[in-house]
């Protein structure tokens, strides 16, 4: 039966190859689930209501296929998503896995191992700008450390700093219309990575080059290692015009990167991070792909796979719903009615002057009154479980 929260091609749902191919390996036990056929996954997707599949390099072309191998690849690979309607919204190249990647690969003391990196990352955007992605991602996963007496990490900064620089003026010199998005995570799988943070991401962008084709692409799980509120590295992002992507999945604080089914934890968090996306609480809304960076528990076999696929994209929708309903509750309006006061509006909206300044000082304020004043956040924090919970709204 028809719902309105099942997944339609314009809500712009997205997964990786690698999610939804996910196998199951974990650093103590072996794969569970068969080698994926990524015409299978985009089938499969396509039927489930969703717009698109992101991908990495390797996920599609194996590594060391011959030129011939590798168009015929991308060829029947371009058949499958004209067949299904499928878009590749994002790419990305997988530069963790090779085990010359073992001390990092941009970063890398080695210059054989930088210029390896980089001459996969040129094969991986165009095959990117190929398949049509507007949007190339950068996990650095292996640029950081262990013992942190490799390198100095001005020096790590100012190569990965150099191969964005680099990359970026590929993509122009090409013409490809692609924009790069950033992905932090403080760990795993080095024990430290450089740039830890989404807002680390965002101030690395201001050096680079070409800072303004240059985004983030915030992941929850990773936010949430950092012990960080995910809605809020998603507003900053948003408020700086760098939210160019967006890896959407759920975490438990305080253990391994779980890339869990979205929503599945902190239902909380999602739902205020759903509201940030889509402009339920004004401001501006999130018009990229919402992209489910997440993959099955290890106990499924492929039905549970689609169960979890279904349920990232459900859950996004209804809490959605759940924001639209909030946000347009008349009690949580009152709660949060803008605040006004005639003498200070017009002093604290201008900039600095030597009158505003002068005049500010002049304002009595009765501070201890503002101590004693109740705000009324149990009542909104309230509401906003019981929407949540589903008895009102
Ligand atoms: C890897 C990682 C993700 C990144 C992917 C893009 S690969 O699965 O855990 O967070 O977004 O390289
Ligand atoms: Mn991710
Ligand atoms: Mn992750």
């Amino acid at each position: 039966m028809a719902s309105p929260f099942d997944p339609q091609r314009e809500d712009l749902f997205t997964f990786g190859l690698w999610t939804v191919g996910n196998r199951g390996r974990d650093p103590f036990g072996e794969p569970v689930r068969p080698v994926p056929d990524p015409h299978h996954l985009v089938r499969r997707l396509a039927e489930l209501g969703a717009h698109g599949v992101n991908l990495h390099d390797d996920d599609l072309v194996p590594p060391g296929a011959s030129a011939a191998e590798r168009d015929r690849i991308v060829r029947e690979f371009r058949r499958t998503l004209r067949d299904t309607g499928m878009q590749v919204p994002m790419a990305t190249t997988n530069l963790f896995g090779h085990p010359a990647f073992k001390d990092g690969a941009f970063t890398s003391n080695d210059p054989r191992v930088r210029a390896f990196a980089l001459q996969k990352t040129l094969r991986a955007i165009d095959l990117g700008a190929e398949l049509g992605a507007g949007i190339y991602v950068f996990w650095g996963g292996r640029e950081g450390s262990e013992a942190d007496a490799c390198r100095d990490p001005r020096a790590a900064l100012q190569r990965l700093r150099w191969a964005l620089d680099f990359l970026c003026g590929y993509v122009l010199d090409q013409g490809y219309g692609l924009r790069f998005a950033l992905e932090a995570k403080p760990n795993e799988p080095r024990g430290d990575i450089y740039l830890p943070t989404t807002g680390h991401m965002l101030h690395f962008i201001t050096t680079l080059q070409h800072h303004e084709m240059v985004g983030v692409n915030p992941e929850v799980a990773h936010e949430v290692m950092a012990g960080l509120s995910f809605p809020h590295c998603v507003a900053q992002a948003m408020a700086a015009g760098k939210l160019f992507h967006v890896d959407l999945n759920a975490q438990k604080i305080g253990r391994y990167d779980q890339d869990l089914r979205f929503g599945s934890e902190d239902q909380k968090g999602a739902l205020l991070l759903v509201r940030l996306l889509e402009g339920t609480c004004g401001g501006g809304r999130y018009t990229g792909p919402r992209h489910f960076d997440a993959h099955a528990y290890r106990s499924e076999d492929e039905a549970g796979v689609w169960e979890f696929a279904k349920g990232c994209m459900r859950t996004y929708k209804i809490l959605a719903h759940k924001a639209r309903g909030f946000d347009a509750d008349p009690e949580v309006r009152a709660l949060l009615a803008e605040q006004h006061d005639p003498r200070l509006d017009p002093l604290l909206a201008g900039g600095n002057s030597r009158e505003v300044a002068e005049a500010l000082r002049g304002v009595s304020i009765d501070a201890d009154a503002l101590g004693r004043r109740g705000l009324g956040y149990e009542r909104l924090d309230q509401l906003l479980v019981e929407h949540l919970l589903g008895v009102r709204g």
